[in-house]
Protein backbone atom coordinates (compact mmCIF):
# COMPACT_ATOMS: atom_id res chain seq x y z
CA UNK A 1 0.00 0.00 0.00
CA UNK A 2 1.48 3.25 -0.78
CA UNK A 3 2.06 5.66 2.05
CA UNK A 4 0.76 9.03 2.83
CA UNK A 5 2.11 11.65 5.08
CA UNK A 6 1.97 15.15 6.50
CA UNK A 7 2.64 17.17 9.70
CA UNK A 8 1.31 20.05 10.88
CA UNK A 9 3.72 22.97 13.45
CA UNK A 10 2.05 23.44 17.01
CA UNK A 11 3.29 27.27 16.20
CA UNK A 12 -0.26 28.65 16.63
CA UNK A 13 -3.93 27.45 16.34
CA UNK A 14 -4.63 25.61 13.32
CA UNK A 15 -6.79 27.43 10.42
CA UNK A 16 -9.23 26.50 8.00
CA UNK A 17 -6.33 26.96 5.83
CA UNK A 18 -4.61 23.90 7.36
CA UNK A 19 -8.10 21.86 7.43
CA UNK A 20 -8.42 22.23 3.43
CA UNK A 21 -4.37 22.11 2.76
CA UNK A 22 -3.74 19.08 4.68
CA UNK A 23 -6.06 17.81 7.04
CA UNK A 24 -8.96 17.40 4.95
CA UNK A 25 -6.48 15.42 2.29
CA UNK A 26 -5.16 12.93 4.67
CA UNK A 27 -9.00 12.61 5.62
CA UNK A 28 -10.16 12.05 2.06
CA UNK A 29 -7.25 9.70 1.33
CA UNK A 30 -7.09 7.76 4.56
CA UNK A 31 -9.22 5.11 2.81
CA UNK A 32 -6.67 4.61 0.27
CA UNK A 33 -3.34 4.21 1.77
CA UNK A 34 -1.14 3.66 4.58
CA UNK A 35 -1.20 7.30 6.41
CA UNK A 36 1.21 8.77 9.10
CA UNK A 37 -0.08 12.21 10.42
CA UNK A 38 2.39 13.75 12.90
CA UNK A 39 2.63 16.99 14.91
CA UNK A 40 6.12 18.21 13.72
CA UNK A 41 6.55 19.93 17.06
CA UNK A 42 10.45 20.08 16.44
CA UNK A 43 9.68 22.09 13.66
CA UNK A 44 7.56 25.10 16.04
CA UNK A 45 10.79 25.60 18.03
CA UNK A 46 12.60 27.22 15.06
CA UNK A 47 10.81 30.34 16.26
CA UNK A 48 10.66 31.38 19.90
CA UNK A 49 7.73 29.61 21.87
CA UNK A 50 6.02 29.77 25.48
CA UNK A 51 6.72 26.38 26.64
CA UNK A 52 3.40 25.97 28.34
CA UNK A 53 1.57 27.14 24.93
CA UNK A 54 3.33 24.74 23.43
CA UNK A 55 2.24 21.98 25.66
CA UNK A 56 -0.69 22.37 25.01
CA UNK A 57 -0.85 22.96 21.60
CA UNK A 58 1.08 20.02 20.81
CA UNK A 59 -2.46 18.15 22.23
CA UNK A 60 -4.57 20.43 20.95
CA UNK A 61 -3.01 19.49 17.54
CA UNK A 62 -3.65 15.57 18.58
CA UNK A 63 -7.55 16.54 19.32
CA UNK A 64 -8.30 18.57 16.25
CA UNK A 65 -6.72 15.99 13.72
CA UNK A 66 -9.11 13.35 15.49
CA UNK A 67 -11.96 15.78 15.27
CA UNK A 68 -11.41 16.56 11.87
CA UNK A 69 -12.23 12.79 11.08
CA UNK A 70 -8.79 11.42 10.82
CA UNK A 71 -9.70 7.72 11.73
CA UNK A 72 -6.71 6.29 14.27
CA UNK A 73 -7.11 3.00 12.89
CA UNK A 74 -6.41 4.32 9.40
CA UNK A 75 -3.42 6.70 10.39
CA UNK A 76 -0.08 6.17 12.18
CA UNK A 77 -0.49 9.31 14.63
CA UNK A 78 2.99 10.66 16.66
CA UNK A 79 4.89 13.32 18.02
CA UNK A 80 8.20 14.54 16.20
CA UNK A 81 10.00 14.87 19.30
CA UNK A 82 9.35 11.51 20.85
CA UNK A 83 11.01 9.67 18.06
CA UNK A 84 14.74 10.70 18.41
CA UNK A 85 15.53 9.67 14.53
CA UNK A 86 13.72 12.40 12.79
CA UNK A 87 16.52 15.04 13.70
CA UNK A 88 19.29 12.14 14.17
CA UNK A 89 18.58 11.66 10.70
CA UNK A 90 18.14 15.03 9.57
CA UNK A 91 21.88 15.70 10.60
CA UNK A 92 22.89 13.52 8.42
CA UNK A 93 20.82 15.11 5.60
CA UNK A 94 22.44 18.36 6.47
CA UNK A 95 25.85 17.11 6.10
CA UNK A 96 24.38 16.48 1.82
CA UNK A 97 22.61 19.59 1.85
CA UNK A 98 24.44 22.30 -0.36
CA UNK A 99 24.34 25.54 1.29
CA UNK A 100 22.94 27.08 -1.93
CA UNK A 101 19.97 24.71 -2.13
CA UNK A 102 19.10 25.42 1.16
CA UNK A 103 19.37 29.37 0.88
CA UNK A 104 17.01 29.26 -2.17
CA UNK A 105 13.99 28.52 0.32
CA UNK A 106 11.37 30.72 -0.27
CA UNK A 107 10.18 30.38 2.99
CA UNK A 108 12.92 31.34 4.82
CA UNK A 109 13.58 34.24 2.68
CA UNK A 110 10.39 36.06 2.95
CA UNK A 111 11.43 35.35 6.49
CA UNK A 112 14.44 36.65 6.98
CA UNK A 113 13.89 39.77 4.38
CA UNK A 114 12.55 41.96 6.95
CA UNK A 115 16.42 41.79 8.52
CA UNK A 116 15.10 40.15 11.60
CA UNK A 117 17.92 38.18 13.45
CA UNK A 118 16.68 33.92 13.13
CA UNK A 119 17.66 31.13 14.44
CA UNK A 120 19.89 28.34 12.24
CA UNK A 121 17.20 26.09 12.92
CA UNK A 122 14.66 28.35 10.69
CA UNK A 123 17.31 27.74 7.91
CA UNK A 124 17.72 24.05 8.29
CA UNK A 125 14.26 23.48 9.09
CA UNK A 126 13.43 22.10 4.80
CA UNK A 127 16.17 19.36 6.13
CA UNK A 128 14.50 18.21 8.89
CA UNK A 129 10.89 17.81 6.69
CA UNK A 130 13.01 16.20 4.67
CA UNK A 131 14.09 13.43 7.05
CA UNK A 132 10.38 13.53 8.22
CA UNK A 133 9.25 12.24 5.01
CA UNK A 134 12.14 9.88 3.80
CA UNK A 135 12.60 8.16 7.28
CA UNK A 136 9.17 6.13 6.92
CA UNK A 137 8.90 6.29 2.86
CA UNK A 138 6.28 8.75 1.67
CA UNK A 139 5.07 8.44 -1.20
CA UNK A 140 3.12 11.25 -1.13
CA UNK A 141 3.11 14.42 1.25
CA UNK A 142 -0.25 16.37 1.12
CA UNK A 143 0.23 20.15 1.75
CA UNK A 144 -0.64 23.49 0.89
CA UNK A 145 1.35 24.91 -2.48
CA UNK A 146 3.41 27.35 -0.30
CA UNK A 147 5.42 23.76 1.04
CA UNK A 148 5.64 22.56 -2.71
CA UNK A 149 9.24 23.84 -2.65
CA UNK A 150 9.94 21.55 0.44
CA UNK A 151 9.08 18.43 -0.77
CA UNK A 152 11.18 19.21 -4.04
CA UNK A 153 14.30 19.90 -1.83
CA UNK A 154 13.13 16.23 0.25
CA UNK A 155 13.05 14.83 -3.50
CA UNK A 156 16.70 16.13 -4.34
CA UNK A 157 18.36 15.59 -1.43
CA UNK A 158 16.83 11.79 -1.47
CA UNK A 159 17.57 11.27 -5.00
CA UNK A 160 21.38 12.62 -4.46
CA UNK A 161 21.46 10.00 -1.50
CA UNK A 162 20.17 7.00 -3.34
CA UNK A 163 23.01 8.15 -6.43
CA UNK A 164 26.06 8.19 -3.86
CA UNK A 165 24.91 5.19 -1.74
CA UNK A 166 22.51 2.78 -3.62
CA UNK A 167 18.68 3.02 -3.30
CA UNK A 168 18.09 4.03 0.54
CA UNK A 169 14.77 6.02 0.08
CA UNK A 170 11.78 6.49 -1.67
CA UNK A 171 11.42 10.13 -4.10
CA UNK A 172 8.19 11.51 -2.05
CA UNK A 173 5.75 13.99 -4.31
CA UNK A 174 3.95 16.86 -2.77
CA UNK A 175 -0.03 16.53 -3.19
CA UNK A 176 -1.31 19.73 -3.85
CA UNK A 177 -5.58 20.12 -3.46
CA UNK A 178 -7.45 20.93 -6.85
CA UNK A 179 -9.15 23.71 -4.26
CA UNK A 180 -7.53 25.00 -1.77
CA UNK A 181 -4.35 24.70 -2.18
CA UNK A 182 -4.07 28.30 -0.91
CA UNK A 183 -6.54 29.58 1.18
CA UNK A 184 -6.52 33.88 1.39
CA UNK A 185 -6.28 35.80 4.45
CA UNK A 186 -10.34 37.29 4.49
CA UNK A 187 -8.35 41.00 5.42
CA UNK A 188 -5.65 40.39 2.74
CA UNK A 189 -6.73 37.85 -0.21
CA UNK A 190 -3.48 38.70 -1.75
CA UNK A 191 -1.70 36.73 1.32
CA UNK A 192 -2.04 33.33 2.88
CA UNK A 193 -4.12 32.54 5.53
CA UNK A 194 -2.14 32.06 8.35
CA UNK A 195 -1.91 30.92 11.86
CA UNK A 196 0.69 33.45 12.61
CA UNK A 197 -0.86 36.29 10.97
CA UNK A 198 -1.14 39.50 12.95
CA UNK A 199 -4.76 40.52 12.35
CA UNK A 200 -6.79 37.37 13.64
CA UNK A 201 -9.75 39.12 11.32
CA UNK A 202 -8.15 37.16 8.41
CA UNK A 203 -7.82 34.51 9.53
CA UNK A 204 -10.44 31.45 10.85
CA UNK A 205 -9.35 29.25 13.53
CA UNK A 206 -10.76 25.69 13.77
CA UNK A 207 -11.42 26.47 17.34
CA UNK A 208 -12.99 30.28 16.73
CA UNK A 209 -16.55 29.92 18.48
CA UNK A 210 -18.80 29.63 15.20
CA UNK A 211 -20.74 32.79 15.33
CA UNK A 212 -17.12 34.55 15.40
CA UNK A 213 -15.88 32.91 12.44
CA UNK A 214 -19.32 34.17 10.82
CA UNK A 215 -18.38 37.74 11.53
CA UNK A 216 -15.00 37.13 9.88
CA UNK A 217 -16.41 36.20 6.44
CA UNK A 218 -19.35 38.90 6.77
CA UNK A 219 -16.65 41.19 6.80
CA UNK A 220 -14.29 39.74 4.38
CA UNK A 221 -12.18 42.64 2.12
CA UNK A 222 -13.82 41.88 -1.28
CA UNK A 223 -14.12 44.39 -3.96
CA UNK A 224 -16.54 46.97 -5.25
CA UNK A 225 -18.09 45.59 -8.65
CA UNK A 226 -20.67 43.28 -7.43
CA UNK A 227 -19.74 40.61 -9.89
CA UNK A 228 -19.65 36.63 -8.22
CA UNK A 229 -17.19 35.09 -10.08
CA UNK A 230 -13.79 33.52 -10.17
CA UNK A 231 -10.82 35.55 -11.04
CA UNK A 232 -8.04 34.84 -8.41
CA UNK A 233 -5.94 37.47 -9.73
CA UNK A 234 -8.60 40.46 -10.30
CA UNK A 235 -11.03 39.60 -7.66
CA UNK A 236 -8.95 37.71 -4.98
CA UNK A 237 -11.41 38.35 -2.30
CA UNK A 238 -14.82 36.62 -4.27
CA UNK A 239 -12.91 33.93 -5.25
CA UNK A 240 -11.15 33.36 -1.61
CA UNK A 241 -14.90 32.58 -0.71
CA UNK A 242 -15.92 30.40 -3.86
CA UNK A 243 -13.12 28.58 -2.86
CA UNK A 244 -13.69 28.14 0.51
CA UNK A 245 -17.26 27.10 -0.09
CA UNK A 246 -16.00 24.58 -2.79
CA UNK A 247 -13.73 22.77 -0.64
CA UNK A 248 -16.01 22.68 2.20
CA UNK A 249 -19.31 21.43 0.39
CA UNK A 250 -16.67 19.35 -2.26
CA UNK A 251 -18.73 20.98 -5.10
CA UNK A 252 -16.41 22.10 -8.34
CA UNK A 253 -15.57 25.38 -8.15
CA UNK A 254 -17.15 25.88 -11.78
CA UNK A 255 -20.44 24.81 -9.84
CA UNK A 256 -20.28 27.15 -7.49
CA UNK A 257 -19.35 30.06 -9.59
CA UNK A 258 -22.66 29.10 -11.21
CA UNK A 259 -24.65 28.43 -8.17
CA UNK A 260 -23.66 32.00 -7.00
CA UNK A 261 -24.04 34.17 -10.48
CA UNK A 262 -27.01 35.67 -9.64
CA UNK A 263 -25.88 36.87 -5.86
CA UNK A 264 -24.84 39.88 -4.42
CA UNK A 265 -21.60 39.96 -2.21
CA UNK A 266 -23.64 40.20 1.23
CA UNK A 267 -25.71 37.08 0.49
CA UNK A 268 -22.56 35.32 -1.15
CA UNK A 269 -21.02 35.73 2.36
CA UNK A 270 -24.10 34.83 4.28
CA UNK A 271 -24.16 31.45 2.45
CA UNK A 272 -20.15 30.83 3.17
CA UNK A 273 -20.41 31.92 6.58
CA UNK A 274 -23.15 29.03 7.43
CA UNK A 275 -21.23 26.51 5.72
CA UNK A 276 -17.93 28.22 7.52
CA UNK A 277 -20.09 27.62 10.85
CA UNK A 278 -21.51 24.53 10.20
CA UNK A 279 -18.16 22.82 9.53
CA UNK A 280 -16.77 24.75 13.05
CA UNK A 281 -19.51 23.44 15.10
CA UNK A 282 -18.97 19.86 13.50
CA UNK A 283 -15.00 19.20 14.19
CA UNK A 284 -16.10 21.57 17.92
CA UNK A 285 -18.29 18.80 19.60
CA UNK A 286 -15.71 15.70 18.37
CA UNK A 287 -13.30 17.84 19.85
CA UNK A 288 -14.91 18.47 22.92
CA UNK A 289 -15.21 14.63 23.35
CA UNK A 290 -11.82 14.02 22.85
CA UNK A 291 -9.37 16.36 24.07
CA UNK A 292 -10.44 15.42 27.83
CA UNK A 293 -10.11 12.05 26.98
CA UNK A 294 -7.10 9.32 27.26
CA UNK A 295 -7.45 8.74 23.85
CA UNK A 296 -5.07 10.88 22.74
CA UNK A 297 -2.04 9.25 24.87
CA UNK A 298 -3.31 5.73 23.66
CA UNK A 299 -3.22 6.98 20.50
CA UNK A 300 0.35 8.74 20.52
CA UNK A 301 1.73 6.25 22.41
CA UNK A 302 1.17 3.27 19.53
CA UNK A 303 2.19 5.91 16.95
CA UNK A 304 5.70 6.37 18.87
CA UNK A 305 6.05 2.64 19.30
CA UNK A 306 5.84 2.04 15.72
CA UNK A 307 7.50 4.96 14.41
CA UNK A 308 10.49 4.37 16.67
CA UNK A 309 10.97 0.51 14.92
CA UNK A 310 10.59 1.79 11.16
CA UNK A 311 12.77 4.92 11.96
CA UNK A 312 15.48 2.49 13.62
CA UNK A 313 15.25 0.02 11.28
CA UNK A 314 15.88 3.11 8.12
CA UNK A 315 18.64 4.93 10.07
CA UNK A 316 20.68 2.23 10.90
CA UNK A 317 20.86 1.32 7.16
CA UNK A 318 21.70 4.92 6.71
CA UNK A 319 24.40 4.80 8.80
CA UNK A 320 25.71 1.28 7.68
CA UNK A 321 25.89 2.74 4.03
CA UNK A 322 28.26 5.58 5.17
CA UNK A 323 30.29 3.73 7.00
CA UNK A 324 29.03 5.26 10.85
CA UNK A 325 29.71 1.84 12.45
CA UNK A 326 32.66 -0.14 13.87
P1 LIG B 1 1.29 29.42 9.21
O1 LIG B 1 -0.19 29.23 9.28
O2 LIG B 1 1.85 30.02 10.44
O3 LIG B 1 1.72 30.08 7.95
P2 LIG B 1 2.22 27.00 8.13
O4 LIG B 1 1.19 26.89 7.11
O5 LIG B 1 3.60 27.32 7.67
O6 LIG B 1 1.86 27.99 9.27
P3 LIG B 1 1.52 24.47 9.26
O7 LIG B 1 0.39 24.75 10.15
O8 LIG B 1 2.49 23.46 9.74
O9 LIG B 1 2.38 25.73 8.97
O10 LIG B 1 0.96 24.05 7.86
C1 LIG B 1 0.25 22.94 7.82
C2 LIG B 1 -0.19 22.55 6.47
O11 LIG B 1 -1.34 23.31 6.12
C3 LIG B 1 0.84 22.75 5.36
O12 LIG B 1 0.72 21.67 4.47
C4 LIG B 1 0.39 24.02 4.71
O13 LIG B 1 0.73 24.07 3.35
C5 LIG B 1 -1.13 23.94 4.88
N1 LIG B 1 -1.71 25.27 4.96
C6 LIG B 1 -1.51 26.17 5.95
N2 LIG B 1 -2.18 27.32 5.67
C7 LIG B 1 -2.81 27.10 4.49
C8 LIG B 1 -3.66 27.92 3.67
N3 LIG B 1 -3.96 29.15 4.01
N4 LIG B 1 -4.13 27.38 2.52
C9 LIG B 1 -3.83 26.11 2.17
N5 LIG B 1 -3.04 25.31 2.90
C10 LIG B 1 -2.52 25.79 4.04
N1 LIG C 1 7.30 22.45 7.30
C1 LIG C 1 5.89 22.21 7.36
C2 LIG C 1 5.49 21.25 8.45
C3 LIG C 1 6.15 19.94 8.27
C4 LIG C 1 5.80 18.93 7.34
C5 LIG C 1 6.75 17.89 7.52
C6 LIG C 1 4.81 18.82 6.36
C7 LIG C 1 7.23 19.50 8.96
N2 LIG C 1 7.58 18.27 8.52
C8 LIG C 1 6.73 16.73 6.75
C9 LIG C 1 4.80 17.65 5.59
C10 LIG C 1 5.74 16.63 5.78
C11 LIG C 1 5.21 23.56 7.54
O1 LIG C 1 5.81 24.49 7.96
N3 LIG C 1 3.95 23.64 7.26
Amino acid sequence: MKKTLTGLKPSGELTLGSLIGAIKQMKDYQEDYDSYLFVPDLHAITVPQDPKELKERIRKNVGLYLACGIDPKRNTIYLQSENLYHANLSWVLECTTYMGEASRMTQYKDKTSKGENVSVGLFTYPILMAADIILYDADYVPVGIDQKQHVELARDIATRFNNKYGNTFKIPEPLIPKTGAKIMDLQAPTKKMSKSADNYKGTILLLDPPETAKKKIMSAVTDSDNLVKYDPINKPGISNLLTIYSSLKEIPITEVEKHFQDYNYGSLKKEVAEVVATTLTTIQKKYQEIINSNIINEVLDAGREKTTKLAEAKLKEVYHKIGLER
